[in-house]
Parts: structure tokens; sequence; C-alpha cells
């Protein structure tokens, strides 16, 4: 019933025509070694549901990547036949650039050694087809050369040169970077304008997601938020399906059961007629075993939390078929759901709206 309220309830959420071939393979991907690194975080799914991490309802398409090896090399001859040009043509304005001396620095590195010493535009390259990536880097080690338009602060940056292998929507987060960051992202090397730029997504880390072409290049820089923010941090960087459907398998069997997790570590892609927009969530697939009615609830959960469900074909495609905000007198939620006998589906624990979000309990019992 519900469903009919929520025209607006997956506003994260693309549906796409050509989905469908891609998300209905899924249920196939249950015995996938193939892991997401969200699932494979230790601070997600401590308890019981240790054992599902290879459940991961990852819908990346191997094929997908595997038929744009050739892309990426293109892109990467690509890459280099634009530094070529990029030389040639800013060579061209120096009458009007101030930048004469690092032009030449660029020149010199290039014509010396063509695969060594990257210009300074950028400190790490990355042109690979394989998602996610991860990118670790101290940022004490490097220099304050840009600054980011959405923090005042002027600390020194690691930067990164970064080259779709394909046209898609592409992630890159902070989350795990032992400073409060900043994130933002410059079209090419050192190109202007600014292309996004992002303080605070989840706490003080921060996520972009960017629309690329395939080959397209772009600087993404990574810095401290405030003076004194520096130090070792991290770049995860992931494609973004257009349904980002990724579960986790709770069940079936051994209930009741609590599941640990945390949404701080995810991504949200979801919500629903009960809340969930700007909160990241955590999805599992239930399996119901038996024919009966079955209690979720995020009882003793850390925040203001939102159930809802899909039945497993529908996930991410259509709005939850059923969802709860506040199940009683504080913000818990709880659903109750009729099920047959091997039916599943997906049910994802959300946040109220942003800043919901942290630690949660998901129990699960057949009443
Ligand atoms: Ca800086
Ligand atoms: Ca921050
Ligand atoms: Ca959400
Ligand atoms: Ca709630």
């Amino acid at each position: 019933m519900l469903a009919l309220l929520t025209s607006v309830a997956l506003g994260g959420c693309p549906i796409g025509g050509e989905d469908s071939g891609e998300h209905g393979d899924e249920v196939g991907n249950d015995e996938s070694s193939e892991t997401d690194s969200d699932s494979g975080r230790p601070e997600d799914d401590t308890d019981e549901s240790t054992d599902d991490t290879d459940d991961t309802g990852e819908s990346t398409s191997e094929s997908g990547e595997e038929s744009t090896t050739e892309t990426t090399e293109s892109s990467s001859e690509d890459s280099e036949s634009s530094e070529s040009s990029t030389d040639t043509d800013t060579s061209g304005t120096d009458s009007t650039d101030t930048d004469t001396d690092t032009d030449t620095d660029t020149d010199t590195d290039t014509d010396t050694d063509t695969t060594g010493e990257p210009p300074p535009c950028f400190d790490e390259s990355w042109a690979g087809d394989e998602f996610p990536t991860f990118f670790f880097f101290d940022t004490t080690e490097f220099d304050d050369q840009v600054d980011a338009s959405c923090t005042s602060a002027a600390t020194r940056e690691w930067r990164l040169r970064f080259t779709a292998p394909w046209a898609g929507t592409f992630r890159f987060r902070t989350h795990g970077s032992d400073f409060d960051t900043v994130l933002y992202a410059h079209p090419g090397e050192c190109g202007e304008p600014e292309l996004a730029c992002n303080d605070n997504f989840n706490g003080l880390a921060s996520r972009l997601k960017l629309d690329l072409e395939a080959g397209e290049t772009i600087t993404v820089t990574v810095e401290g938020a405030h003076a004194f923010a520096e130090g070792p941090g991290q770049l995860k960087v992931n494609e973004v399906p257009a349904n980002p459907c990724w579960w986790t398998n709770i069940g079936p069997g051994n209930l009741p059961k609590t599941v640990q997790g945390n949404t701080g570590n995810f991504e949200d892609n979801f919500d629903s007629a009960c809340g969930g927009f700007g909160a990241p969530e955590k999805l599992y697939r239930f399996v119901a075993p038996d024919d009966g009615v079955y209690r979720f609830s995020t009882e003793g959960s850390s925040f203001d939390t939102v159930l809802y469900a899909w039945d497993l074909a529908e996930c991410g495609e259509v709005p939850p078929f059923v969802c709860n905000d506040d199940s009683g007198f504080d913000t818990d939620s709880t659903l109750l759901l009729d099920l047959e006998q091997g039916q599943k589906i997906v049910v994802g624990v959300d946040g109220f709206g942003p800043g919901d979000f942290g630690p949660f309990l998901l129990h699960v019992e057949a009443l």
C-alpha cells in the first residue's frame, strides 16, 4: 500500500531500463566469493553475520569490467597523448600565465623520462578498471599547493589523477582517514573550475559522486579540513551501479538472531516513505524458513532508525513495499511481515535523515 505513496522514496536511486539483466544476476551472486569491501569491513556485521561476508549481493558486472580492458588501455594512451598536448598548449599561453616555472618542470620530466616522475599536478595516477580501488597516503609527506572551496583551511594535500575506464558514476570517499578530511575534484590535471567539494558526508569523512565519460581524467584531492587536520588518509573509489542493491544474508535458520552493523560504513542510496533520505543504509537479504509472521526490529540501535523491505527481485527498482520509522515510544523501528516459506526479501536498516547513522542492531524472530 505504501508503495503508492512514495514517488519520492527512491530519489537517490536511478532506475534504468537496462539494469534488469545485470540486476537479475544478483541471486546468482549468493555464492560468489567476490566481496565488496563495504561488507568486508571489520566493523560490519561483527556478530553472526560474519560468515555471510561472501554472500554480499554485489551487483558489479564482471563481464562489464572485462569487456572494457581495451578501453582502459586506450584511455591510458589518450592520457599520455593528452599530456603532450597539454604541454604544447600551455606553453602557448605562457604570456598570460604565471605558471611558467611549473610548466618548465613538466616539460623536463616528460622529456627525460616518459614513465617517471609525475607532473606536479598530482601525486599518484590511476587508470585501472577494477573497483573498488583503495589509495593510502599521508598528507604530511606532500605540499600545500591547492585549496578547496568548501573549507577555509589551507593544508597540505594528496592528489590523485583518476581516469574513468568507462562512462559511469564514480564514488570517492575518505572514510577511514585519520583526520578530518575535505575532498574535491578538478577537471583534467590542474583544470578549472573545481567540479565538486565535500567536507563532512558521514561524520568528518568526505564523499564525492561524479558522472564521468569513458577516458575522462580528473584530479581528486584530499586534504585537511582545518589547520591541524593532516596525516594518514585513505581514499576509496567505487563505481556506483545503476541499481546499488548490495545486501548481506541474514538467514535462514537459527532464529531468533541479532545482527550487528554500522551504517556509517555504507552509503546513502535508498530511502522510503518513512524516512532514510540523506542517511546511509545497510541492506540484508532474508529467506523465510517457513510460512509465518516474522518480526524485524532495530531495538537498541544507537540512532533514529528506519526499516523497510522489498521483495528480492524488486530491490532498489521500486519503492519498498513496507516501511516503519518509530514503532514505539522511541526511535527504533519494527516490521511485521507475513512471509511464505522460501520467500526472499531485502530489509533495509536506514537512518531517519541526515546525521542519523552509526552502530545498529537488527533482531529477527519468527512469531
Ligand atoms: Ca591545500
Ligand atoms: Ca571533513
Ligand atoms: Ca538512506
Ligand atoms: Ca525511527
